[in-house]
C-alpha cells in the first residue's frame, strides 16, 4: 500500500511492490545470481546477506504506454534506475522519495531495475558507519503512474487561524512537459473550491498559488484529529486528466516565550525517539508494523514521537496524522564531526534530504517541528554555518513550524540563535555520574545565562539507558533491566519535574541493530536502550515509563 488513503481518482495509479521482484547481488559469493524476493524489504532479512554490504540490482516486468512517472518511496542507500536498460534516475539517501519520468513509452512490456547500494565511501556523507543500521534495498513502495504531458506534482495546504476564522495558503505545483492547449486548475480543499483561470503553460514548473477562508471546520489536535483533502485536479476542454489528493488537518504551531502552542494551546510533550527498525525487516517495516509501533507508544502514556534519525515512511506519519500522535520529523544526520560535515559531499547531501523532508511531507498535521543534523558539531563555527544554511532552507520551504536541533555539545554549543526551540540529549547515570536533576538545572542555567536560546521552549530529546532484554540482576548490575529502570525513573522523574522544560523524548522504543562498521562495544551490535527489545516485548522500564508519563498527564492536565 502506497499510502493509507487514497491519492488518485483520475490519475492511474499502481504499486509494483507489494509482489515478488528479481534479486542479483552484484559483489560477494552470490554476485550474479537471483533471487525471488518480496518488495520492499531489506535484502539483510534474506538467507545469506544479513551482511551484506555492496549493490543488488532488482528487476520487475509491467505492460504500460505513454509517459511512465516512476515514483520510489524509498530506496537503501543509494539508488540507480533503469528503465528497459536506459538510466533515468539517481537518488541518495534512504529516507526520502524520488521519481523519474519516461515520455512516450511504446506499448507493451517493460523493465524496471532498480540498483541499490548500501556500502559505506566519501561519497556517502550522511550514510556514514552508526549507532543504527543502514539497510540495503527498495525498502518502500514503488508505484507507477501513468501521466499527461502535464502533471501535478505537489499541493501544499498551510492553515492559520485569523480573528478566530482558519484560513489556509494553498500552493500547488505543476510540471509541464511541453507547451500545450490551455488547461485549468481547480482545487477542493475540505469541500471548497478554488479555481485558477484556464491558461496556456509554458514547458517547465509552474506554481499556483491561493488563499482560502474556512468556516464550520473542525480543527486537528491529538484528541481530535480531524483531517480534510485538498483535492487538485487539471482539466481540458473541462475534462479532468489528472489529479493529486492529499490530506491535511486545521492546526497551527507557534511557540510564544517558553512555550510551544498548538491552537494556542501549550503543548506538553511526552515522547519516545524511535527507529525505523525490526529485526525480521530491516528498515522496511509493513504498516501492520508501523501501526503496533504506534499503538505500543499510545499505551506507554506516549503523545509524540521523533523520527530519529531521518524522514521516516509515510504512511507511519499518515498513521501518525490519524491517531493524534505529535511528530519531531528530522532530517538525516547523526553525530557527524567536524570533519564529517566537511566531506564535499555533505552540504549538498544533507541539504537535498532537508528539502525533500520539508516538501514531501509539509501536509502531515501531525509533524509539529523539523529538526535537523542530530548531535553534528554545531560547537564550531563551521557547523554553524551549516545549521544556519539548512535552517533558513527549511524556513524558506515551510514558514508554519517551529524549528529545532537535538544538541550534545552541552556548554560549548553556539547555535542555539538559530532555531525557535533549543534541545538537547542528555543521559545522566548512564554516560555521566551527575544527577539528572542537578545536570538538568546546571545545563538550562547556562542556557539562560550564556546563550541565544535564552527564553526559548527548551525539550529533552533523548534521555535513556541501555538494558538488555531478559538479563536481571538482584544488585541492579550495568546492563541489566533492573538498572536501566532505575536510571529511567530517575531521568524521567527529573525531567518531568524540571519547571521550564516543554517536555522529553525518551531514547528509545525498542533496540535496533547498529552498523558494526561503527563500533564494535555496543553488546550485541545493538544499540539496547530500548524500553522494549527488538521484537517489542517490554522490559522492566516500560512500566515505569507508562507511570510517570501516566501521572505527568494526570498533573499537567489538571492544571
Ligand atoms: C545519541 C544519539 C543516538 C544514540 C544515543 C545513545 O544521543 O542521538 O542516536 O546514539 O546517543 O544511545 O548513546
Amino acid at each position: 500500500m502506497i499510502r493509507t488513503f487514497q491519492t488518485h481518482r483520475v490519475r492511474r495509479q499502481e504499486e509494483l511492490t507489494d509482489k515478488l521482484w528479481d534479486f542479483t547481488p552484484l559483489q560477494g559469493e552470490s554476485a550474479g545470481k537471483t533471487f525471488s524476493v518480496f518488495t520492499p524489504s531489506c535484502w539483510e532479512s534474506y538467507p545469506g546477506f544479513g551482511l551484506y554490504r555492496g549493490r543488488g540490482r532488482y528487476a520487475t516486468r509491467f505492460e504500460a504506454e505513454g509517459n511512465l512517472r516512476i515514483v520510489c518511496k524509498g530506496v537503501s542507500h543509494t539508488a540507480e534506475v533503469y528503465f528497459d536498460g536506459e538510466k533515468i534516475a539517481a537518488h541518495y539517501n534512504a529516507y526520502t522519495a524520488f521519481s523519474a519520468l519516461v515520455r512516450g513509452a511504446a506499448a507493451g512490456e517493460h523493465t524496471l531495475e532498480i540498483v541499490a547500494d548500501n556500502r559505506f565511501s566519501p561519497e556517502s556523507a550522511l550514510h556514514v558507519p552508526n549507532d543504527y543500521m543502514s539497510y540495503g534495498g527498495i525498502s518502500r513502495p514503488v508505484a507507477l503512474e501513468r501521466v499527461e504531458t502535464c502533471y501535478i506534482r505537489y499541493v501544499h495546504v498551510a492553515p492559520f487561524r485569523r480573528g478566530g476564522t482558519w484560513r489556509a495558503a494553498v500552493e500547488v505545483c505543476v510540471d509541464n512537459l511541453c507547451e500545450g492547449g490551455p488547461v485549468s486548475l481547480s482545487v477542493c480543499i475540505a469541500g471548497k473550491e478554488l479555481a485558477f483561470p484556464e491558461s496556456v503553460l509554458p514547458a517547465g514548473e509552474r506554481r499556483f498559488a491561493g488563499e482560502m477562508t474556512f468556516e464550520g471546520v473542525r480543527a486537528w489536535s491529538p484528541a481530535e484529529p480531524a483531517l480534510y483533502t485538498a483535492e487538485a485536479v487539471l482539466s481540458r476542454g473541462g475534462v479532468p486528466f489528472d489529479d493529486l489528493i492529499d490530506r491535511f488537518g486545521f492546526r497551527e504551531v507557534r511557540t510564544e516565550g517558553k512555550q510551544i502552542l498548538l491552537n494556542g494551546a501549550p503543548l506538553r510533550i511526552r515522547g519516545v525517539c524511535r527507529h525505523e527498525d525490526h529485526p525480521q525487516f530491516g528498515c522496511a517495516l509493513s504498516l501492520s508494523a508501523m501501526a503496533a509501533d504506534l499503538a505500543l507508544l499510545r499505551d506507554l502514556g506516549a503523545n509524540s514521537v521523533r523520527t530519529a534519525h531521518y524522514p521516516n515512511d509515510e504512511r507511519f506519519l499518515d498513521l501518525c496524522d490519524e491517531t493524534g500522535v505529535l511528530v519531531w520529523e528530522e532530517n538525516h544526520a547523526r553525530g557527524l564531526s567536524l570533519e564529517q560535515m566537511q566531506n564535499p559531499r555533505f552540504e549538498e547531501q544533507a541539504e537535498q534530504v532537508t528539502r525533500e523532508m520539508a516538501q514531501q511531507h509539509f501536509n502531515h498535521p501531525s509533524v509539529y517541528i523539523w529538526g535537523i543534523l542530530n548531535e553534528c558539531a554545531s560547537d564550531s563555527e563551521y557547523g554553524k554555518a551549516c545549521y544556519e544554511k539548512q535552517f533558513s532552507i527549511l524556513r524558506a520551504l515551510d514558514r508554519t513550524r517551529p524549528r529545532s536541533f537535538a544538541s550534545c555539545k552541552f556548554k560549548t554549543d553556539r547555535c542555539f540563535g538559530l532555531p525557535e526551540v533549543v534541545s538537547y540529549n542528555i543521559y545522566p547515570q548512564w554516560y555521566h555520574d551527575t544527577p539528572a536533576g542537578e545536570y538538568l538545572a546546571d545545563l538550562y542555567g547556562w542556557v539562560q545565562a550564556a546563550t541565544e536560546g535564552a527564553g526559548k521552549p527548551f525539550l529533552v530529546t533523548e534521555i535513556g539507558a541501555g538494558g538488555l532484554y531478559g538479563y536481571r540482576s538482584p544488585y541492579a548490575a550495568k546492563w541489566s533491566e533492573e538498572r536501566q529502570a532505575k536510571i529511567l525513573e530517575e531521568q524521567l522523574s527529573a525531567v518531568l519535574r524540571f519547571p521550564d522544560c516543554a517536555g522529553v523524548y525518551v531514547w528509545q522504543l525498542c533496540d535496533i541493530r547498529v552498523s558494526e562498521e561503527w563500533w564494535g562495544g555496543r553488546p550485541r551490535t545493538m544499540n539496547n536502550k530500548g524500553i522494549v527489545d527488538e521484537y517489542r516485548r517490554p522490559k522492566l522500564c516500560y512500566e515505569v515509563g507508562k507511570r510517570l508519563f501516566g501521572a505527568d498527564r494526570a498533573r499537567t492536565e489538571r492544571t
